[in-house]
């Protein structure tokens, strides 16, 4: 099967790479390309029977990355993973209430995609928003306590979970509305682009959001405009309880890119090696002003929708096959199978993290509630509007 070489890129992306070990990888799948790429080894679809899944995602024979990428990767999901254990507990114990959607069983879409951006660059995303400013470096306090409703939260404790937002670490939410966050996208890119930053945006949504048609003008207008713009879907298989067969002609999600000569592709959610490879390329086209990508990462979720969902609607079985494939468990394995760091180090960055998440849990439980006076500020307010009469 073809396949072609991946440039270097001066950007931070592959400077997580280890130099002298570049793999050839497939060019994104866009009506440009000329050469039929192959299908790199995915999760299976969830309409798929266990015994016909793609080879298990098991650790490379060679590391890709050196040692601290690993070992970043390992400890960015592992606060995203406890952080949200911890969060489930307190929501049972209705310290944490309102909606609460856990992103369990997802942590390498973002883990691989902070090791191939670089600082400037914006993230936007839905409602499934906590791991994404985690990852990005805002403190698990600020986080915890925005869950708690807390005046110290990032959004000042009036988004709640579904709303955080951190302008210092370029986290632009945090958004309820399904699919509302992908012309936003667009917006912060062509604001880069305009700009002449050299940053870009990646915009994260889920299979549901793809069947907006907000999407497609966004779509369109980031095409035409070049704008340096990566779109992921994380492909978690379901929108709430209902699966993308039951509602999508078209399963392979990237492949609607393709109305728009857009570069797509397939990219292994399971796995944070091939979502850093697929984000990298993707942001050295961004940069090049070469425009948008649009990345189907087929990922799935170990939690319900939200609290409130006992996921009644799939199977335990269909559930153990990706938990076999736990990206947290394939990074520990490779960073033990090639001496990377001990079972006594990793120990000790899972104490350390146990100690951050109650860190930020007391901290949420000390902090005071904002005042009333707070409920009128950050409102936006155009007071000359033009089709208000009185
Ligand atoms: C415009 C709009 N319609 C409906 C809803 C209700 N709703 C909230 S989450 C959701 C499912 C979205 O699923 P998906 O995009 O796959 O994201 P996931 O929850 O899997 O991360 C729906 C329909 C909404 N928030 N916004
Ligand atoms: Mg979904």
């Amino acid at each position: 099967m073809a396949e072609t070489k991946v440039k270097a890129t001066p950007s931070a992306s592959n400077s997580a790479k280890k130099s002298s070990n570049k793999k050839t990888t497939p060019k994104a799948d866009g009506a440009t390309d000329t050469v039929k790429q192959p299908d790199p080894v995915l999760p299976p679809t969830h309409d798929q029977q266990p015994e016909e899944n793609a080879p298990r995602a098991t650790s490379p024979a060679e590391p890709q990355f050196p040692k601290e990428t690993y070992l970043t990767w390992y400890e960015q999901m592992q606060l995203m993973r406890k952080f949200e254990e911890k969060a489930g507990q307190l929501y049972g114990q209705q310290k944490i209430k309102g909606f609460c959607h856990l992103y369990i069983g997802q942590e390498a879409c973002v883990a691989g995609a902070v090791s191939a951006l670089q600082k400037g660059d914006k993230w936007i995303t839905a409602y499934r928003d906590h791991a994404h400013p985690l990852a990005l470096g805002t403190s698990p306090n600020a986080i915890m306590a925005e869950l708690y409703a807390k005046a110290t939260g990032c959004s000042k404790g009036k988004g709640g979970s579904m709303h955080m937002f951190d302008k210092e670490v370029n986290f632009v939410g945090g958004h309820g509305i399904v699919g509302g966050q992908v012309p936003m996208g667009a917006g912060l890119a062509f604001a880069e682009k305009y700009n002449k930053t050299g940053n870009l945006c990646i915009c994260y949504m889920g299979d549901g959001a793809v069947r907006q048609g907000a999407l497609h003008e966004a779509f369109n207008m980031a095409m035409l405009w070049k704008l340096p713009v990566i779109f992921v879907v994380e492909n978690n298989g379901y929108a709430m309880g209902t699966s993308v067969q039951r509602t999508s002609n078209v399963t392979e999600l990237y492949h609607i890119g393709r109305g728009y000569d857009m570069p797509s592709e397939p990219v292994n959610g399971m796995n944070v090696e091939d979502i850093h490879d697929a984000v990298a390329r993707a942001a050295e086209r961004a940069r090049a002003g070469e425009g948008p990508t649009f990345l189907e990462f087929k990922t799935y979720r170990y939690k319900g929708h939200s609290m409130s969902d006992p996921a009644k609607y799939r199977t335990k079985e269909e559930l153990e096959d990706y938990r076999s494939r736990d990206a947290i468990e394939s990074v520990r394995h490779t960073i033990l199978t090639h001496n990377m760091a001990t079972e006594e180090e990793l120990t000790a960055i899972d104490e350390k993290i146990k100690a951050q998440v109650q860190e930020s849990v007391e901290f949420a439980e000390n902090s005071p509630f904002p005042t009333a006076d707070e409920l009128y500020k950050d409102v936006y307010v155009q007071q000359d509007y033009p089709y208000i009469r009185d």
